[in-house]
């Protein structure tokens, strides 16, 4: 852990074509911004550490380099145990929106979503005029008068680190930590679907963090409930195609966050292609699905199978999340349909499949 050695940014002569590109960016983004007034910078719904970090980064920059005061805010709920640690923590100056968006602003940018993604919560209709995000990029995103969207990086909080680099702002420790963190977790340590620019900006925020914060962050005290949830996720769990797959009905779930961390969880079962989880809030199933394969696409299979539900889906190559609105159908009824649809699209029988721990007698 820690400074990660990155052999093919030594190796590489100093690239002065993307330097210049990076700095056109910035100029574009700032020139977007400038003449304005207050800026609200919006996550997706229930934010992960990159939005929220990518966030509160956009805001700073905002604030120092277009002079525009800017608040970050997100909708939902912050509830995995890592991710309120994060918050509280740092005392990072991030918002539930619905406590801002009627303060005047009169500009709107998004980060780590897109706006026809239609996973953030926004009561009026305005458009974001800025979005950054490094999901794969939405047509929608193109009218947005910047964006930088869909390009190889595996975290958010790696375009805006990028930006506050270019225009020499030096994060302090609560940013740097909270961008670092941003990094670290949707890359997976940067073991999984990431880019040289994000080793780079790693390593390049790695002297600024707090490490003591950090190790609070990544080893929160987590409540009983927590326990409760992973103990009925393991017991309904259920293996198919001879241990191809793994699929979980979650039930009711006390924060939605669960749902993509025990996912995650299960993938890492040996032997194990794919799994997927579903859990249940407030009136909506929430959907993971994370792959050991690299032939499939999850963003685009969770968008298959979801959007004919009424579901909103983000996701890339190994991981992909959805939100399904139960519109009164019961959770446990929809995810046995989900459930047969996913085995159908990897070309498994449905069917109930074996436990994944047999139960005691
Ligand atoms: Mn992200």
């Amino acid at each position: 852990m820690g400074h990660v050695p990155s052999p093919r940014e030594s190796e590489r002569p100093p690239d002065h074509s993307a330097h210049f590109a990076l700095r056109d960016r910035l100029r574009k983004l700032l020139a977007v911004a400038k003449g304005h007034e207050r800026a609200l910078v919006l996550t997706h719904d229930n934010p992960d550490p990159d939005a929220v970090a990518s966030a509160c980064g956009l805001a700073h920059l905002l604030d120092q380099c277009a002079g525009v005061r800017a608040m970050a805010a997100y909708g939902g709920i912050i509830g995995r145990a890592e991710n309120k640690a994060m918050l509280k923590v740092l005392h990072l100056p991030i918002q539930p929106v619905a406590r801002v968006e009627h303060q005047p602003h009169d500009l709107i940018c998004l980060v780590d979503t897109q706006p026809e993604v239609g996973n953030y919560s926004l009561a009026s209709t305005e458009l974001p005029q800025l979005v950054i995000d490094h999901h794969p990029a939405r047509p929608s995103s193109l009218m947005a008068a910047f964006h930088d969207v869909g390009g190889p990086a595996g975290a958010t909080s790696t375009l805006v680190t990028q930006y506050l680099r270019c225009a020499r702002l030096t994060p302090g420790p609560q940013l740097a930590t909270a961008l670092f963190y941003g990094i670290k977790s949707d890359t997976r340590d940067l073991g999984r679907e990431y880019d040289p620019a994000d080793v780079e900006c790693y390593n390049w925020l790695f002297p600024h963090i707090d490490k003591p914060s950090l190790s609070r962050i990544e080893h929160p005290a987590v409540p009983a409930r927590y326990f409760a949830a992973y103990h009925r996720a393991y017991e309904r769990a259920r293996l198919h195609g001879g241990g191809e797959g793994v699929v979980v009905d979650m039930g009711d779930v006390y924060v939605p966050e669960i749902v993509p961390e025990v996912a995650e969880k299960l993938v890492s079962l040996e032997g194990l292609r794919w799994s997927l989880a579903t859990g249940a809030f407030k009136g909506e199933l929430y959907l993971s699905l994370r792959l050991n394969d690299r032939r499939v696409n999850a963003g685009k299979l969770v968008r298959e199978v979801c959007a004919p539900l009424g579901g909103s889906a983000g996701g890339h190559g190994a991981m992909a999340g959805a939100r399904v609105p139960l519109r009164g159908r019961s959770s446990d009824l929809l995810s046995t349909d989900i459930f047969a649809m996913f085995l159908r699209a990897f070309h498994l029988r449905p069917g109930p499949g074996s436990p994944l721990v047999p139960l005691l007698p």
